[in-house]
């Protein structure tokens, strides 16, 4: 178990200092529903986990920014200077902290000298929990904490993406930030991507919990068809907008995709747009009858929301197929999806509490005679948004 203080230590050794660093957690995320919607302007329904970055820092005397994270120890310490906050392929994951830095002091954030800062993750990387903007919320709120000067969450966000964005070079939405930024424990997020109105709902789940199941076949949103699928998705929309005054696909009800359908030459193209309008409306239903109570009715717009990523997005493949595809058929399983960008990474599945030990077992036999790996497991807790951590054990 880690606490504060083994972190301190760890933080000191590292970069020999006996000055005490601050603590900052910024959590990762999953997405109970409304996938690959964020950057067309339609809603989602996020939540934030307990598991997530820890960002210890203090502050230097000089210009220079001294990264180091436990997760990437063969990386070593990453240092640059405040003058050149460049992307430099060579700094491999601190590019999404100084991608942070560069847009704070572009913004007018005022940050008079360097830090040394440290860094510890327990969500696993590239599996589709947000690991990048943990990473991103973590740096914010420590320079936040560290220049003593405060920082509008929601820029923050908006920030957050631009590194995504501009930066590092994936055509992300807003979701992950938001999630991580703004998480509440116990509640999902319901957020309109296009006016950025969100509302919490609490998460009862009675006797189940979320069970959430990584393929452990890691993936990065940069190489993956991430970009691809955003760019079918503005293609989808400049055929709509030759007949229709619209701004972005989440403005259609399924009524009018079907009654404009056709504007959409490419099949391809079209079957993509359909996932966007279809999985918006099953999203703002799936708020509803999680507002109600109605797990079962909630469970299978998830199953709905897979099928549509794997048949029409295409953004699934044989690993998270078989993991949800292996969960609906389980006792005590009431619904399960891929969350994220897909392509690799993470499922989630609202399961009996008591069944889920089984259901473990269960899907790990077929998912290990398929591709020779094991699935590993995690069980959800709704925690908060990115905050500075005092005292007491942490981990
Ligand atoms: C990734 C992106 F970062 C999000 O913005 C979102 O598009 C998601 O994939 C798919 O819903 O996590």
């Amino acid at each position: 178990m880690k606490t504060a203080e083994n972190f301190t230590k760890d933080f000191q050794n590292i970069f020999h200092t006996t000055k005490a660093p601050r603590i900052f957690f910024a959590p990762g995320r999953i997405n109970l529903i409304g996938e690959h919607t964020d950057y067309n302007g339609a809603h989602v329904f996020p939540a934030a986990i307990s598991y997530g970055t820890y960002c210890l820092g203090t502050k230097r005397e000089d210009q220079k920014l001294r990264f180091y994270s436990m997760n990437f120890p063969e990386k070593g310490m990453i240092e640059c200077d405040l003058s050149d906050l460049s992307f430099n392929e060579k700094h491999d994951w601190a590019n999404y902290p100084k991608g942070i830095f560069l847009y704070l002091i572009e913004n007018g954030f005022h940050i008079s000298s360097g830090a040394d800062i440290f860094y510890y993750g327990n969500i696993p990387n590239g599996a589709g929990l947000s690991s990048s903007a943990s990473i991103e919320l973590a740096t914010g709120v420590l320079v936040e904490g560290l220049y003593a000067e405060k920082i509008n969450r929601m820029e923050l966000i908006k920030l957050g993406q631009k590194v995504e964005n501009h930066y590092i070079g994936v055509n992300s939405g807003i979701m992950d930030q938001f999630a991580v930024g703004m998480g509440k424990e116990n509640h999902a997020m319901l957020l309109n991507c296009d006016t950025l109105e969100y509302k919490y709902a609490p998460i009862h789940l009675s006797n189940h919990v979320i069970l959430i199941i990584n393929t452990n076949k890691a993936r990065k949103l940069a190489d993956s068809k991430y970009n691809e699928r955003h760019a079918e998705c503005e293609a989808a929309l400049r055929d709509l907008q030759k007949k229709l005054r619209i701004n972005s696909l989440g403005e259609l009800t399924k009524k009018e995709f079907e009654e404009y359908k056709h504007l959409i030459t490419n099949s391809t193209i079209r079957k993509r747009a359909k996932h966007v309008v279809y999985e918006n409306e099953r999203t703002l239903k799936a708020f509803d009858q999680l507002q109600q109570g109605n797990l079962e009715a909630f469970s299978k717009l998830l199953n709905d929301s897979h099928i549509s990523l794997r048949d029409d997005y295409e953004v699934t493949g044989p690993e998270l197929d078989t993991i949800a595809e292996t969960a609906w058929e389980l006792d005590g399983v009431l619904g399960a999806r891929m969350v994220g960008g897909g392509f690799g990474g993470c499922a989630i599945a609202i399961i009996e509490k008591d069944k889920a030990e089984a259901a473990k077992e269960q899907i790990n036999a077929v998912y290990q005679e398929k591709f020779g790996i094991k699935a590993t497991f995690y069980t959800a807790t709704i925690g908060d948004g990115a905050k500075e951590i005092t005292k007491g054990v942490v981990i």
